[in-house]
């Protein structure tokens, strides 16, 4: 089954959001299977935010990341990626649609609540970046069989 790293960002955290963002996906069938309350090193917000090195914003984002606890998810479903990333919502906030975490609680693009991994490859590697093996976990979840 396809596996996706999200991350409730500080704002997020500070904003008393991290049960309304969870229950999204809790209530859409998807599976939690590791999720950690923790600071992200500038070492690994920059690895992270690799791919955005070269861009302007790239120092504020590393700032932001590490300026307060995260909170850490891998979940586990049919087309989890894709389907995580429509429920996001577009990047800036402004373009989001109502319905959607960004559009409904964020306002700007510098503090748009989660991020979600945006392919295969991508996922692989942030979770790998964040959760050590040994802290997923592995369970049948009643209810899949209403789901699935
Ligand atoms: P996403 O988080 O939707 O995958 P991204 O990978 O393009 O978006 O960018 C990573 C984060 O960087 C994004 O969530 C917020 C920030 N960001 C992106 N574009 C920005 C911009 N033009 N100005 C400031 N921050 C930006
Ligand atoms: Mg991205």
């Amino acid at each position: 089954m396809e596996k996706t790293y999200l991350m409730v960002k500080p704002d997020g955290v500070q904003r008393g959001l991290i049960g309304e963002i969870t229950a999204r996906f809790e209530k859409k069938g998807f599976r939690l299977v590791g999720a950690k309350l923790m600071h992200v090193s500038r070492e690994t917000a920059e690895k992270h935010y690799g791919e955005h090195k070269e861009r302007p914003f790239f120092g504020e984002l590393v700032d932001f990341i590490t300026s307060g606890p995260v909170f850490a998810m891998v979940w586990e479903g049919e087309n989890v990626i894709a389907t995580a990333r429509q429920m996001m919502g577009a990047t800036n906030p402004k373009d989001a649609a109502p319905a959607t975490i960004r559009g409904d609680y964020a306002v700007s693009v510098g503090k748009n609540i989660i991020h979600g991994s945006d392919s295969p490859e991508s996922a692989a590697r942030e979770i790998g970046i964040f959760f050590k093996e040994e802290e997923l976990t592995h369970y049948q979840k009643s209810g899949s069989e209403w789901v699935y």
